[in-house]
């Protein structure tokens, strides 16, 4: 079989001693942490867009990634080329899901029908390599913003044509998604937002939005698709202002318009910073939630304000986005996809891998530093000690709703005046380090 990563070992596990840059550190995929092996809690998945269609262009200057596999062509022929290759890059890197937009795989072409008869061409063919390899289809979505026709936003267009047509994608695309397996099928509103108010109708916008969710649950259910649907936040970027704009926005977007059983969010680590937050933040609005569901995992540069989508190396930010899936009882359907890529100057083929290692990485660390954080204790021991005073009749009473003004109004007279303790936050901090090595 033709190579074309010939140059490339298999990516294996060869200890944090190993000085060899196509060796995993730390992600040894069967290793048990708690019980389960780190391929199974870390669930990683690359982007296909990323790792296929990402020339690396930047708003000041042309594509530098090298792919000598591809024509450069936007054809069903050279669509189908790709796969083969995108195949041997999960395989090399021990990557067991993948995540694509239908445009990704397949070209528009020049009708709708030619647009779904391509992709229903390039579905069967990602199967047979699904087959052939055993890699599966974390999610996938249908892209509603590269094309000029969704420049005004797909769902919230003021054009009723252009929903019609985003609804046929999407209609497409979780067909897709369904005959491949697919865990999950994700929704990124990319233009589903404004560049001014002056001429947006944000209430009517927001209603065709929730009613193309509504559609894509219908119509999940069915053709008997069971994967879980996703948002995913990100307060802007294309548009000015975008609806889903971090994880209580899109809450109340859910909760608002009845669909709040049938998604979960898909959060992402530059996504989480462009709205100001921290992943941890939008994570712990997410499980509070009961609605966190993937992660795409990157992140972003403090210096630069746009989503630089780069891999994620951070083992601070790695542990903490673990400690949290930990503490929810790990991933079910979601995982952890790397929506990242490369810098604009990394544009060799190998330089995929040197990514995709990194991350993978950073990552096995995470989790393992996070276990051990757990399994110690101190760290909710303390966050329990914290709110002690709710564990005692009063408060239970009070979060149970059976306490009335006039009744707290006698017990707070009872109490000479409330005495806080420290926080401890130096401490905690110190306590995370302990276990960074
Ligand atoms: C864009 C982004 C998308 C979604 C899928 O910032 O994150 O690639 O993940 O459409
Ligand atoms: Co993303």
């Amino acid at each position: 079989m033709k190579s074309y990563f010939p140059n490339v070992p298999r990516i294996e596990y060869a200890g944090p001693r190993s000085k060899d840059p196509l060796t995993f550190k730390h992600y040894n995929p069967s290793l048990k942490v708690g019980g389960k092996a780190m391929r199974d809690h870390l669930r990683f998945a690359a982007a296909y867009w990323h790792v296929m269609r990402n020339g690396l262009s930047d708003p000041f200057g042309s594509p530098t990634a090298l792919m000598p596999w591809d024509d450069g062509s936007d054809s069903l022929d050279n669509a189908l080329h790709r796969i083969p290759v995108f195949f041997e890059f999960l395989d090399k890197c021990q990557i067991d899901f993948y995540c694509f937009h239908d445009r990704d795989v397949s070209p528009e072409g020049d009708t709708l029908d030619v647009a779904h008869a391509n992709l229903a061409r390039v579905t069967k063919e990602l199967k047979a390599h699904q087959r052939a390899s055993g890699k599966k289809l974390l999610w996938g979505t249908a892209c509603l913003f590269a094309h000029p026709r969704f420049a005004q936003g797909a769902a919230t267009s003021p054009s009723v044509d252009v929903f019609a047509y985003a609804a046929s994608q999407v209609r497409h695309a979780l067909e897709a998604t369904h005959a491949l397996g697919g865990k999950g099928y994700v929704f990124w509103g990319g233009r589903e937002g404004y560049a001014t108010l002056l001429n947006t109708d944000l209430k009517r916008e927001q209603a065709h939005l929730a009613e193309l969710l509504h559609l894509a649950v219908k119509h999940a259910k069915q053709i008997g698709f069971k994967g879980q649907l996703y948002i995913e936040p990100k307060p802007r970027e294309p548009s000015t202002h975008q609806y889903d704009s971090d994880a209580a926005a899109c809450l109340n977007f859910l909760r608002e318009h009845d669909l709040l059983d049938h998604f979960k969010l898909n959060l992402e680590t530059n996504h989480a910073t462009l709205a100001g937050h921290s992943m941890e933040h939008e994570m712990e609005v997410a499980i509070a939630a009961g609605a966190l569901g993937s992660v795409d995992a990157n992140r972003g540069d403090t210096l630069l304000g746009w989503d630089t989508d780069q891999f994620p190396t951070d083992i601070y930010l790695t542990t903490q986005i673990m400690l949290r899936i930990l503490r929810m009882g790990g991933l079910t359907t979601g995982g952890l996809n790397f929506d990242a890529k490369r810098r604009r100057e990394s544009h060799e083929p190998i330089d995929l891998f040197y990514a995709h290692i990194g991350g993978m990485d950073a990552f096995a660390r995470g989790l393992q530093i996070a276990d051990a954080i757990l399994r110690d204790g101190r760290l909710d021991e303390a966050l329990r000690q914290r709110y002690r005073t709710w564990d005692t009749v009063i408060g239970r009473k009070i979060e149970k709703r059976k306490m009335s003004l006039v009744e707290l109004d006698e017990y707070a007279r009872g109490i000479r005046s409330p005495k806080l303790e420290s926080g401890r936050q130096e401490m905690l901090e110190n306590l995370i380090n302990e276990y960074i090595r």
